[in-house]
């Protein structure tokens, strides 16, 4: 695959993907000295949020910890202007730090990649992208990001429809105008929450196909004050530190009361059901994502679930006028937080309106697409515009995309065939000198990803290091580290509810994709204890030659 094209000599590094971690690999790596390049597919930096520019696509996770701590100077020149940033406001970001840390450079845009192959003999890794690029490096660092693989629905004739068919993750630079239009939109997860309320107000009549009802909580955005940022000054560092500790993804509550935060390392039967009530009252009022995960117990409990659930149910009848599409809405047959929560603002609220409908198709299936719309029953509901805001093939897909083949010629998608195997979600066996972030087996989305992405990066870059200082050029995971390290993963989730929805976690929305749990939930200050004694026993479960 080298050869003529290359025009880079050999790198140390070549960096899939320009979004949070690929950036700070990119400035990590290139700092220790090394020859370090960036591949990015978009035009832009920013990675996943480059590319989901839906209406009203959100982060759902609190601004202020929802960006990078590895660095004072960023830490200390950023300011968000809202309590949750904008999907345009954290391209800013990224774009604003791409500036501030001179990376731009060192990144090829419009470079998708297509393969990446392992010269054994030669130990460098071989890359092309689709434009036809070719790139040289001894080590391969995918920060290709956990949810960037979009799939569509599943509905027999979506080929057929002839109207606009857009995936919330691949909107176009301008959208549609929706004004005067008949919207359909599949899905009701997160990206559809967001998209819901807006689209509604925008067009003529929106028809949501919902499968499965989620739990929902409201976000409370607001402007970020002065005041705001008084208090983050005083109470950064031991925000940093509770998110590290919880088991949870993100952050959408860091600035309530202690008294109240805190209880999330307490068991709910430590407490009344009234004053049980009463923390998921106050969790509510603030709004965010973490409402359910208010006790410790949350996710090893069933009846603390269940509460946590009913609860979520309760406000979901409160809002929704209509008791039929109430009842549609309501979570029901799946424990609270096993699908991932969804957050917006006044997505209950929308189907109060005239103008739109909520079809379930577990009762009403859509039997197939035509030319204009959908067949349902007798039917046919003609569309001008169809939203699949179907979701990802999670953690494992951004990777078996691409021709990823190991030393023995082995691809990644063959190696993964029976579920993802991986050494701490970083390295496989069989493939040497690729290290993941964000992989499956790491933590990644069942904490808030960037706080682990930086822990990741910063391990991976010290590894590398270790690597070039100790006079090797090949690091790969050994068989018995991988077996182990997956065996953990996966028994980690026995005995708590993590695994047993029917989600994205465990690769259940990807027809034929094998049921296992993607992430680590042991959590984010566990985990990193694990790498930590790992790097210090000498990168244990790494064989270097
Ligand atoms: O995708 P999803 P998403 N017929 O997989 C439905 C992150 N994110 O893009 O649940 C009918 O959650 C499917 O139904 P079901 C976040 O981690 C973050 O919304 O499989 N329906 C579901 O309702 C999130 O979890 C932010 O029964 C069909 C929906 O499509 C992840 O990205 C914002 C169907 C897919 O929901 C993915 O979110 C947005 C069919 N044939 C997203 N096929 C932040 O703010 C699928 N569905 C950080």
């Amino acid at each position: 695959m080298a050869g003529p094209g290359t025009d880079e000599g050999v790198l140390d590094v070549l960096v899939l993907g320009a979004g949070f971690g690929g950036l700070h690999s990119l400035y990590r790596l290139r700092e220790m000295g090394f020859r370090v390049l960036a591949v990015e597919a978009a035009p832009e930096v920013g990675g996943a949020w480059y590319w989901n520019r839906y209406p009203g696509a959100r982060c759902d996770v609190e601004s202020l910890v929802y960006c990078y701590t590895f660095s004072p100077i960023l830490d200390a020149e950023w300011r968000w202007s809202e309590r949750y940033a904008a999907r345009d406001e954290i391209v800013r970001y990224l774009r604003w730090v791409s500036e501030r840390l001179d990376l731009r450079k060192d990144i090829r845009f419009d470079a998708r990649l297509t393969k990446a192959h392992f010269d054994k003999e030669a130990r460098l890794w071989h890359f092309e992208t689709e434009g036809g690029a070719r790139y040289k490096a001894r080590h391969f660092l995918s920060a290709a990001g956990p949810i960037t693989t979009p799939i569509m629905p599943a509905i027999p004739g979506l080929a057929d429809f002839k109207g606009e068919i857009i995936h919330t993750a691949r909107w176009p630079e301008t959208g549609p105008d929706f004004a005067g239009k008949r919207v359909g939109v599949i899905g009701t997860g997160s990206s559809a929450t967001q998209a819901i309320p807006i689209i509604a107000e925008q067009c003529e009549h929106l028809t949501v196909f919902i499968r499965t009802p989620n739990f929902y909580s409201p976000a409370n955005n607001r402007p970020l004050t002065d005041a705001d940022y008084a208090w983050w000054t005083e109470n950064r560092e031991k925000t940093r530190q509770r998110l590290q500790l919880g088991h949870r993804w993100g952050g959408g509550d860091i600035m309530l009361a202690d008294e109240i935060n805190d209880i999330m390392f307490r068991a709910s039967t430590d407490f009344s059901p009234e004053d049980r009530r009463a923390v998921y009252e106050a969790r509510y009022a603030n709004g965010g994502g973490v409402i359910g995960w208010a006790f410790a117990d949350a996710m090893i409990n069933p009846a603390a679930n269940e509460e946590a659930g009913d609860f979520l149910r309760e406000k979901v009848r409160d809002v929704i006028e209509d008791p039929v599409v109430a009842d549609k809405m309501t979570p029901r047959g799946f424990a609270y937080g096993t699908k991932r929560v969804t957050v917006g603002t006044g997505f209950p609220e929308t189907f109060n309106r005239a103008n739109v409908d909520l079809i379930d198709v577990k009762a009403t299936p859509i039997e197939r697409f035509t030319e204009r719309g959908a067949i349902i029953g007798e039917e046919e509901l003609p569309f001008d515009i169809l939203i699949t805001a179907s979701g990802f093939d999670a953690l494992t897909g951004a990777l078996t995309v691409i021709d990823v083949r190991g030393e023995d010629g082995k691809s990644l998608k063959e190696a993964w065939a029976d579920g993802p195997h991986t050494y701490l979600g970083i390295g496989v066996h069989g493939f040497p000198n690729l290290y993941m972030i964000g992989g499956p087996g790491s933590p990644s989305v069942l904490t808030n990803v960037v706080m682990t992405n930086e822990m990741q990066v910063e391990w991976i870059a010290r590894l590398i290091k270790h690597i070039a200082d100790s006079g090797h050029s090949r690091c790969e995971v050994t068989t018995e580290a991988e077996d182990a390290w997956t065996q953990k993963v996966n028994d980690l989730v026995k005995g708590n509810l993590w695994e047993t929805a029917d989600s994205w976690y465990v690769g259940a929305n990807v027809p034929g994709k094998p049921r296992a749990i993607l992430a680590y939930v042991g959590g984010y200050t566990r985990y990193k204890k694990e790498c930590e004694e790992i790097s210090d026993a000498g990168y244990r479960g790494f064989a270097f030659s």
